[in-house]
């Protein structure tokens, strides 16, 4: 395992030190659409996930409008109030002002292949594993992160 972490920390060149493993038995088992929790993260890092053995479907999409419309009321508030905007608030602003965003991706990971979530994505997507009626193979998936603890 220590020899795989270090290949990746090489290979993206972030530090990585906390792993969890997801088990999908065969393709009844999927995870839903959600965002990853960020605040014990290193500020800036990232989160990878190592796809190992059968191939699955991940799929993003934007957060919806509903969701998007608390985040539009805070940044509106700062504006309103003259507070400076982060990048971050930035997109949002051309996000309410029409910018049309990639709504979806699907992308079909095999068997090694190394997903890289970084930046602003777990503000602004979520992500899942569908379900696939004719998957009957295992999957398993490495998460791996940098926590600002390290006995995670
Ligand atoms: O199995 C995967 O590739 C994704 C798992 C996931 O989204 C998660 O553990 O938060």
């Amino acid at each position: 395992m220590d020899t795989i972490v270090k290949r990746i920390e090489s290979l993206i060149g972030h530090q990585l030190n906390a792993a969890f493993l997801n088990c999908y038995l065969n393709g009844k088992q999927h995870v839903n659409w959600h965002q990853d929790a960020v605040e014990e993260l290193v500020p800036g890092s990232v989160i990878v996930t190592l796809s190992l053995g059968s191939s699955r479907l991940f799929q993003l999409r934007h957060i919806s409008e509903t969701e998007m419309v608390t985040k539009q009321h805070e940044v509106f508030r700062k504006r309103k109030e003259g507070k400076i905007l982060s990048p971050e608030d930035k997109k949002m602003v051309e996000w309410v002002y029409g910018k049309d965003p990639e709504t979806n991706l699907s992308i079909m990971l095999e068997d090694g292949d190394l997903v890289i979530m970084g930046g602003t994505l777990q503000k602004f997507w979520k992500h899942r594993i569908p379900p696939e009626e004719n998957c009957d193979q295992m999957r398993i998936s490495i998460n791996l992160s940098l926590h600002t603890v390290t006995n995670v």
